[in-house]
């Protein structure tokens, strides 16, 4: 029996659709037999955890999806714990966060395996063969080690304890997987209302992003490949969200949802009568190249916003990002104005203070911020701090001379200082000095009171326009600091950022 865990991921928000283990179990259908449990919807994830391997007897396998942040702080101690109650029980994690620190992962006694990138089949492998269903690939003298079976994208320990990768497997395609089975979670629990409709739903329909941009933890997962489903399983699972859970609204979360124009013009033909708002991620590179003909098309089918990640407002850092494509800060101008003209909101995403000058990197992106805002007052502005990730490249090299080093236990991961890194909210970070942060977050909150966020549906006119009033003479005497009446205001209006949490 295999029982998968989706550990919460905030208190504090309605929960997204496990969509990695919807992926993962979707292959295992006909299988094995398997269970989701989400730690989103549980009051107590342990007890009913403990409940469910000591019904599933000895050859239960907990199946774990981690991402950084609050996912580990909670599939931490709540392995541990679990291991130590029953201690047969093999523990597998997957998911981007074990994928990039598989080692450290391994040496937690409580952790066997770890599934490396988009897991589908070196999952199946892996169970196949600890029920002895596989025949090893070379005959040695130790059967069933698993240096043996050579499964592509596993993580495992060596007869010392030594953890050991092999190469990532070729990511799978998902026009050709198996389509998940819906009936695994209880799926009206997962929709939600937001500012695009008041029930949504998420979907994820493609895999991977062709760039190598070297801040982004998904290089790591996919190498460069994108593949994708078609335009009309798209339109399949669209008409089945609408209909059976009576779905007005659906954010595509997709790394990279808008890489094949002909794919995306095709879907917004084919779902134009049912009504829906969306929402995916995009390129500001890919999108300017669009016709006028694709972009009436998504607005006639109800395209409310894009995320796009504009990165910075200096050519320098992007070029240093490996940004690609053909990338410009006069491309995220020019991709600002043309959405107005079809009253779709560019959402867009910074990283601000990168090294090796974070002071005259974040002060050119905010004075750019300030120019997109100028022209199309209804774009979403999105900071982050720059984190490393684990990837050959500039920025990476750049933060490790500044000493930068990640942690080498699961239980480091977990203190408050790495959650916060975790959540780019680091204030610990060896290039970023404290008055640097300090200035970053008054610039956020009197840009956000000035320009108030369209996706905080509680956010009234009235209020829009106070925050409006009381912050315009800082807006326009570029006095930031320590804005403490807009802080008040905000928290007396509980202001909401968009999905994400911001610095
Ligand atoms: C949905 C989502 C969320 C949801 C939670 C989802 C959940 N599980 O409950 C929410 C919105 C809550 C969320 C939060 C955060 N997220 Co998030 N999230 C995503 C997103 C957009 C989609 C993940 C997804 O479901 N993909 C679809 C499935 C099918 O793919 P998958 O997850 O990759 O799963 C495959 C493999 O990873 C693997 N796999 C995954 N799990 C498992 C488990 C097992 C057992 C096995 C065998 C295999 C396996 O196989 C799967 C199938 O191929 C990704 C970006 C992306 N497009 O992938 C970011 C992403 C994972 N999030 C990220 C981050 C950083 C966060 C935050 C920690 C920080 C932040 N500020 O955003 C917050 C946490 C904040 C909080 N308070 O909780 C980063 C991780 C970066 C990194 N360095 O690793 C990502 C990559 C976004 C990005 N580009 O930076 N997130």
């Amino acid at each position: 029996m295999i029982i998968f865990y989706n550990p919460q991921s905030s208190a504090s928000r309605k929960p997204v659709l496990p969509m990695s283990l919807l992926a993962v179990g979707a292959v295992l259908e006909g299988h094995y037999e398997y269970e989701i449990v989400d730690g989103n919807l549980e009051d107590d994830p342990l007890a009913v955890l403990h409940g469910r391997i000591q019904q599933a007897g000895p050859a239960a396998i907990l199946a774990v999806t981690v991402m950084p942040g609050p996912q580990l702080q909670q599939a931490v101690p709540l392995c541990r714990e679990l291991k130590r109650r029953h201690p047969h029980l093999t523990i597998i994690w997957g998911g981007y966060f074990p994928t990039q620190h598989w080692d450290v992962c391994l040496r937690a006694d409580y952790v066997d395996y770890v599934i490396r990138g988009h897991g589908e089949y070196a999952f199946l492998q892996l169970l196949d063969h600890l029920h002895g269903r596989t025949q090893p690939l070379l005959l040695t003298a130790h059967r069933s080690s698993l240096t043996d079976f050579q499964i592509p994208g596993l993580a495992y320990k060596d007869t010392d304890g030594r953890p050991i990768t092999n190469p990532l497997a070729p990511i799978p395609a998902p026009k050709n997987l198996p389509s998940w089975n819906f009936d695994r979670v209880p799926v009206s629990r997962y929709v939600r209302p937001t500012f695009l409709g008041s029930r949504t739903l998420g979907y994820h329909s493609s895999y991977g992003c062709p760039f190598f941009c070297n801040f982004c933890a998904v290089v790591n997962m996919v190498n460069g490949r994108w593949l994708p489903q078609t335009a009309v399983q798209l339109e399949h699972i669209a008409r089945l969200y609408h209909e059976k859970w009576q779905v007005n609204a659906i954010e595509f979360y997709d790394n990279n949802f808008f890489t094949q124009e002909a794919r995306i013009a095709e879907f917004s033909e084919r779902i134009a009568d049912l009504g829906l708002a969306w929402w995916g991620e995009g390129r500001i590179d890919t999108m300017m190249q669009y016709s006028d003909r694709t972009w009436a098309l998504m607005r006639d089918a109800g395209l409310k916003m894009v995320f796009l990640g504009a990165e910075s407002g200096s050519l320098d850092t992007l070029k240093r990002m490996d940004k690609g494509g053909q990338m410009t800060p006069e491309k995220t101008l020019e991709i600002v104005r043309r959405m107005k003209s079809y009253g779709i909101v560019p959402e867009l995403s910074f990283v601000m203070g990168n090294p090796p000058d974070p002071e005259a990197d974040a002060h050119q992106t905010m004075n750019f911020i300030r120019q997109v805002k100028q022209i199309n007052p209804a774009a979403e502005i999105i900071m982050y701090l720059y984190t490393p990730v684990p990837l050959a490249g500039d920025l990476y090299d750049e933060a490790q001379a500044e000493g930068f080093v990640f942690p080498q236990t699961l239980d480091e991961w977990v203190s408050p200082a790495w959650l916060n890194f975790s959540q780019r909210r680091s204030l610990t970070m060896p290039w970023i000095k404290r008055p640097l942060h300090k200035q970053l977050h008054d610039f956020e909150r009197v840009l956000n009171a000035y320009y108030p966020t369209s996706t905080d549906t509680r956010l009234t006119g009235a209020r829009r326009r106070l925050l409006k009033l009381l912050s315009s003479w800082r807006y326009h005497t570029r006095f930031y600091r320590s804005p403490l009446e807009l802080r008040a205001l905000h928290r007396l209006i509980a202001y909401q950022r968009p999905e994400t949490s911001g610095f």
